[in-house]
């Protein structure tokens, strides 16, 4: 064969070759644009409106579990959340709730179906674009990716204690690396809602309040009935003012003091006029690990703690929603993934008899932490202590703050009798309440009560209030007779005139119930918090079976046992997260940075 015939025959055998391989690697896209592109997705949505994936995902297509990351292809077309909110003009606007500056992808996803992330709490019926698809539809599949990423130290949890421990640990000169298994920052301390306990502060002294770390330790022991590790009760009394000062250096607002139950004094702290606390102070601690460009990753599910032979911790295995399954290499991890209340299978193992109550906490309170823990030889502690708060809204998920009661409301049967002191432990009230009829009381106030505490209008914005221009009125709102709610009134108000609940031994009684409108909230105990967790000493050190600390391992917040006993007071909660978080950030930095070099 001639020469040229035979190049020609080889430039036309690989022109054949190249062609194929290009048309085998259009048809793979076509096809997998088409496996992503599923009907009623956000992304057919923009494909529709011929915005391109490179528009959204820039020109890598590449996806991150970064909240930073994942945020910005919606804010750059849609404008943050606070701009969406204001053309937002539904009955209940979702964009301008109480969970503040959360990411987009928490309930707008862009290849599966899109779900209101409120909603596994809250029954509205919401629709928002993207959510119209199969509901069978499973997970984009998880690549697996073998990547090493290094850190000096890894937060697993990102509610209050561990924002606190990572903001923490960052300024002590660690590279920082916090995870979050739920699509949104903020776990259960974003719904906290009555305030923060703080012993000796300059606002309790500025309202002219006397207390002490020695009074605040009292309450605490007395309220866990004495079960409580006295060493770690003596820090959360007596840096708790130190914990106020901290947050107000860093941005929070906590100039409003209530009294909750089991308190001596007024030492709850919260933002003026008695708004929530725990959203505001989640706002502000999410900006503070931002403005120091901490590390938040998202939807990142801490599936097993790394040990070396010699028992040290050495880092985390992850599953990132985006990212798949990798390894973050660390000194020191810190587990401060809250508790384990929205774990129905976990509750009743320790509690039999707690089956089928409701709960007030976020779905991801699970109690991971403290799985993750045990597998690697931690001790746990107080694991039946669980916690039953006496008013959750009656068939639903929603917290009615101990502060309504703190700010002057009373409990009624459905009698429309008084049945209880108010303001005694959570254990008590609850107690009390399940043995009146239906398992039901309501929440009696008035007007001036209302005007007190900013959380009232969350639950009339939620539609839970009943009112009525006279006590007669509110009666048959409610359906309970209105002579028994009209002399328990007046017998509640006459004790009020003379400082002596005679009944009842109420100690704090703030406000009469006089001012009409008057307003009643159904209620029933549900499970709250869990008491018991991962055993820890004053280092915030992780104690293993063996009585030892863990190397390298340290926990705060509701993952821990031993603060609270058997019982904990209301406020005292996000109190431990703040006090614990900040020790433990310290120590993990410390340990990772200047002892571990
Ligand atoms: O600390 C709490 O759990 C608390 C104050 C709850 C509440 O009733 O608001």
């Amino acid at each position: 064969m001639p020469k040229t015939s035979k190049i020609l025959i080889t430039f036309i055998l690989a022109f054949i070759f190249m062609a194929t391989v290009v048309w085998i690697a259009m048809a793979q896209q076509t096809q997998k644009s088409a496996a992503i592109l599923k009907p009623g997705t956000l992304a057919e949505i923009h494909k529709a409106k011929e915005i391109t994936c490179k528009q959204c995902h820039g020109d890598s297509l590449k996806v991150d579990d970064n909240e930073k990351v994942v945020n910005q292809p919606c804010i750059k077309c849609h404008g943050t959340l606070e701009e969406v909110a204001k053309k937002d003009k539904g009955h209940i606007n979702a964009h301008k709730s109480h969970l503040g500056e959360i990411s987009c992808t928490v309930c707008h996803y862009g290849h599966t179906a899109s779900k209101v992330y409120c909603l596994k709490c809250h029954g509205f019926d919401m629709q928002i674009p993207g959510s119209n698809t199969d509901k069978k539809e499973r997970q984009a599949k998880i690549k697996k990716d073998e990547a090493k990423d290094k850190t000096d130290v890894v937060v697993i949890g990102a509610g209050a204690a561990g924002f606190t421990a990572a903001i923490t640990a960052h300024d002590a000169g660690a590279k920082v690396i916090l995870l979050e298994k739920q699509p949104i920052t903020g776990g259960n301390s974003m719904l906290a809602a009555g305030g923060m306990n703080a012993a000796n502060t300059k606002i309790q002294a500025k309202k002219g309040v006397k207390d002490s770390a020695e009074l605040m330790f009292n309450d605490t022991m007395k309220g866990g009935k004495n079960t409580n590790n006295p060493e770690l009760v003596k820090i959360l009394a007596e840096r708790s003012a130190e914990s106020i000062d901290w947050l107000i250096s860093i941005g929070a607002d906590m100039n409003d003091l209530g009294r909750l139950a089991g308190a001596s004094v007024e030492r709850s702290h919260r933002p003026t006029g008695g708004a929530v606390v725990g959203a505001h102070l989640i706002n502000v601690l999410r900006k503070n690990a931002s403005d120091r460009n901490i590390d938040v990753r998202v939807n990142s599910n801490v599936l097993q703690i790394l040990r070396d032979q010699k028992g040290r911790v050495t880092g985390v295995q992850v599953e990132g929603k985006h990212r798949g399954i990798y390894i973050i290499e660390a000194k020191a991890v810190i587990v401060a993934s809250g508790g384990f209340s929205a774990n129905a299978t976990m509750v009743e193992s320790y509690r039999p008899e707690f089956k089928g109550m409701t709960t007030s906490n976020q779905p991801g309170a699970t109690g991971d932490g403290i799985k993750l823990g045990e597998t690697i030889g931690a001790q746990v502690i107080d694991m039946k202590d669980i916690q039953i708060h006496p008013t959750i809204a009656a068939g639903s998920k929603i917290l009615i703050t101990e502060a309504v009661r703190g700010n002057g409301a009373i409990l009624v049967n459905k009698d429309g009798k008084r049945f209880v002191n108010e303001l005694t432990t959570r254990d008590a009230a609850s107690a009390a309440i399940l043995k009146q009829r239906d398992k039901v009381a309501y929440l009696i106030f008035d007007e001036n009560i209302r005007k007190s505490l900013k959380q009232i209008e969350g639950y009339i914005h939620l539609e839970l209030v009943k009112e009525g221009q006279t006590l007669k009125e509110l009666a048959s709102a409610v359906g309970m007779p209105a002579d028994n709610l009209e002399a328990t009134i007046e017998a509640y108000n006459k004790a009020f005139d003379t400082k002596n609940d005679e009944e009842f031994k109420r100690p704090n009684m703030p406000r009469p119930i006089r001012t009409p409108k008057f307003y009643a909230i159904a209620v029933q105990p549900g499970i709250h918090y869990t008491m018991g967790g991962l055993k820890i000493d004053g280092l915030t050190r992780v104690i293993g079976k063996d009585g030892k600390p863990i190397e390298g391992l340290f926990a705060a917040g509701e993952v821990t046992g031993g603060v609270h006993g058997a019982n904990r007071l209301g406020g005292n909660s996000i109190s431990e997260t703040i006090t614990f978080g900040r020790i433990a950030g310290t120590n993990a930095a410390r340990y990772a940075v200047k002892d571990n070099k």
